[in-house]
């Protein structure tokens, strides 16, 4: 009876054990294959990816780190570990890199567990002018145990008002200073927070979740040739890797943040994950990656003239990363919110976002449109063009159910001229 029963437990396809299951996933592979996501914090992984993740790697526990673990059959755990933790220091020319983190917010966790006492004063950028809640917001959990201190952009041109920075650090003494953002379209001057942080001796913690690999890629400036204490950021943005993140740091912190991501805030690691982590690190070591990351910053540039030569207002006037900000109220007398769901009714996938200047963070005026994912699908500046024709007509007209109808069918054949689910689907997954 036992036999029977391991021999048939297992064995059978998704859709058979669990066809409503199945059937959503499948739904799922659709509206991605044909819609166009313009989340600025998404993309896309590789084949290769993709296969590492989907790894039997996801069955076992090896807690701890290579040659010191709580279990026994880790030795191939210890190599893959120890392969995606060298290729990362490679990657981003750091001395030390912890590779277990479950994602970005852990991540950040573990480095204010690190670095910082409970009640200890830390600045980092406000949510609502770009920054994340893992960078001290009220309602999370390092805005409950530090004192943070917020701070923004100008609000004359929405760029980072380093000589306030300077201020506040001066008044508040913190011991640690985040930079980083979710929601800024410029280049971070981390010299410069580097030289605030030293003049009032905190550390500097860099969360580059959104533009890692920009960084990786020599298109943007790095934190880690900047001298940040300590960089984060998670692996599925512009790094095109699975859900994932990664602390950097340097040498001297090395022992106190392993400590503190394992046995400090985190237990097993997904070593499935780890592993892709990896392949995509690989990766990101190649000319095609390179070109890729060029291409996201050229396309989010182009993206931005088309809405601008048509009289939209962007934060700041532009971008010279993967994302911009577009004041949909000033531009066209519409939300943040009511933006989203015209656009996503044409088929075009993207997020409300609150703006320097919103009063309510529940209704922000902004739409936040980021070009990883399309790009790494291998759109250029021919689809920049026509997708940002498509974002002003539906802007204009949010209510016009026919002409959103007409675009979404323009906007399916686009997305079927640059496939995405073929490099996934492999034959007998889904009979
Ligand atoms: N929620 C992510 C973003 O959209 O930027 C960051 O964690």
């Amino acid at each position: 009876m036992i036999d029977k029963l391991t021999q048939a437990w297992g064995r059978s396809p998704l859709a058979t054990v669990d066809p409503q299951m199945a059937a959503l996933i499948r739904r799922e592979e659709s509206r991605q294959e044909t819609t166009l996501d313009l989340i600025a914090s998404q993309s896309i992984v590789s084949r290769a990816v993709a296969e590492a993740e989907n790894s039997v790697l996801r069955h076992k526990y090896a807690e701890g780190y290579p040659g010191k673990r709580y279990y026994a059959g880790c030795g191939n755990y210890d190599e893959i570990e120890q392969l995606t933790i060298d290729r990362a220091k490679a990657l981003f020319g750091a001395d030390h890199a912890n590779v277990q983190l479950l994602s970005g917010v852990p991540a950040n966790t573990a480095v204010y567990l690190a670095a910082l006492k409970l009640g200890d004063p830390v600045m980092g950028m406000d949510l609502s002018q770009g920054g994340h809640l893992s960078h001290g917001s009220k309602v999370a959990l390092s805005g409950k145990n530090y004192t943070f201190h917020s701070y923004g952009v100008r609000p004359d041109n929405g760029l980072i008002d380093y000589d306030a920075v300077q201020r506040m650090a001066g008044e508040v003494k913190p011991k640690m200073i985040v930079c980083g953002a979710s929601a800024y379209p410029r280049k971070i001057d981390f010299s410069r927070f580097r030289e605030i942080a030293d003049s009032v001796g905190a550390v500097l913690l860099a969360d580059i979740s959104h533009i890692a690999g920009l960084v990786a890629a020599g298109v943007h400036p790095s934190p880690v040739h900047a001298g940040a204490d300590f960089v984060t950021t998670t692996t599925h943005k512009t790094l095109l890797g699975p859900r994932s993140a990664i602390i950097l740091s340097k040498k001297e912190h090395a022992d106190t943040i392993d400590k503190a991501v394992f046995p400090g805030t985190q237990g097993g690691a997904h070593f499935n994950t780890v592993a892709a982590v990896g392949v995509a690190f690989l990766e990101a070591q190649g000319a095609a990656f390179k070109d890729c990351m060029q291409q996201i910053v050229t396309n989010a540039r182009i993206l931005a003239e088309t809405l601008l030569g048509a009289g939209a207002t962007l934060k700041t006037g532009g971008t010279d990363n993967h994302l911009m900000l577009v004041d949909v109220n000033t531009s066209f007398g519409i939300s943040g919110k009511t933006a989203q769901d015209a656009l996503e009714t044409a088929g075009i996938v993207a997020n409300r976002n609150t703006i320097q200047g919103d009063k309510s963070p529940f209704k922000p005026t902004g739409i936040r449109l980021g070009t990883p994912t399309v790009t790494a699908r291998g759109m250029g500046d021919p689809e920049m063009r026509r997708i940002g024709g498509w974002v002003l007509e539906v802007l204009r007209n949010p209510n016009d159910r026919v002409l959103q109808g007409r675009i979404r069918s323009e906007v399916e054949i686009l997305c079927r001229a640059f496939p995405l689910m073929d490099r996934y689907v492999t034959r007998g997954t889904y009979p």
